[in-house]
């Protein structure tokens, strides 16, 4: 089960966030503003407290916690993203990590190794890491001698055609949108919806499009644990 999620709002800047379709156009702030304060309540339908951190202008894709830190039920990893413009998310998340886990149980991700947290699908003690533009060969192993240590294994996806391992596949029982037995769903997918819903899951619908135009989806926008 999980207990805790942490969002962080999104900025201003997001309108120039990092996005493979353009074609999609800008995202609308106050939109993405409305869309976000319903997830964070989607979230606590399932159950869990939520950590709310403040938009921070500097990193235009901050919104995306995912990314800077991967949150296990060992210990927390504050990642090294790959993007040039997303490293410096990582100082702000560290210290929140520190009030829910011991020192000592949070490792860093150091160079040449690079790693976003998008790319990391857990399935119990194993974790899939594609290896993809953001996350590289180094980071991943890195990844391994960490999680390593707790009897976890780590098994690399080489990835060419998405962005993060979760933009194209999600785990239901213990990963992304999968939420303490409910599974929050983007709107706009009705075959998804319903392949879930017959799986015997019930469902909350969350609207995501200003985040889909900057590459962005429900599991990028909370960090689960
Ligand atoms: C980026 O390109 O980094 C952001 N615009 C989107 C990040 C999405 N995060 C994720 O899939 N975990």
């Amino acid at each position: 089960m999980f207990q805790h999620a942490i969002v962080k709002i999104p900025c201003k800047a997001m309108i120039n966030g990092i996005t493979d379709h353009p074609e999609l156009g800008v995202p609308d702030y106050e939109k993405a503003l409305a869309q976000h304060a319903a997830y964070i309540e989607a979230l606590k339908k399932c159950g869990v407290d939520v950590t709310v951190l403040p938009p921070d202008e500097a990193y235009p894709d901050s919104c995306f916690v995912e990314d800077p830190a991967i949150v296990t039920k060992y210990c927390a990893i504050v990642t090294n993203p790959g993007a040039a413009s997303r490293k410096g998310e990582t100082a702000a998340i560290a210290p929140v990590l520190e009030q829910f886990y011991p020192k000592d149980k949070i490792f860093h991700i150091t160079d040449p190794g690079t790693l976003e947290g998008g790319d990391v699908m857990m399935c119990g003690d194993t974790f899939y890491v594609g290896q993809s533009a953001r996350t590289n060969a180094e980071g991943i192993r890195q990844l391994g001698e960490i999680l390593g240590q707790f009897g976890c294994k780590v098994v690399a996806v080489p990835l060419t055609e998405v962005l993060h391992l979760k933009t194209g596949v999600v785990y239901l029982e213990n990963n992304c949108i999968w939420m303490n037995g409910t599974v929050i769903v983007p709107a706009g997918y009705p075959t998804v919806q319903a392949a879930v819903e017959s799986l015997g899951y019930p469902v909350l619908v969350c609207d995501t499009s200003e985040f889909r135009k900057i590459d962005g989806g429900l599991s990028c926008l909370s960090l689960r644990f």
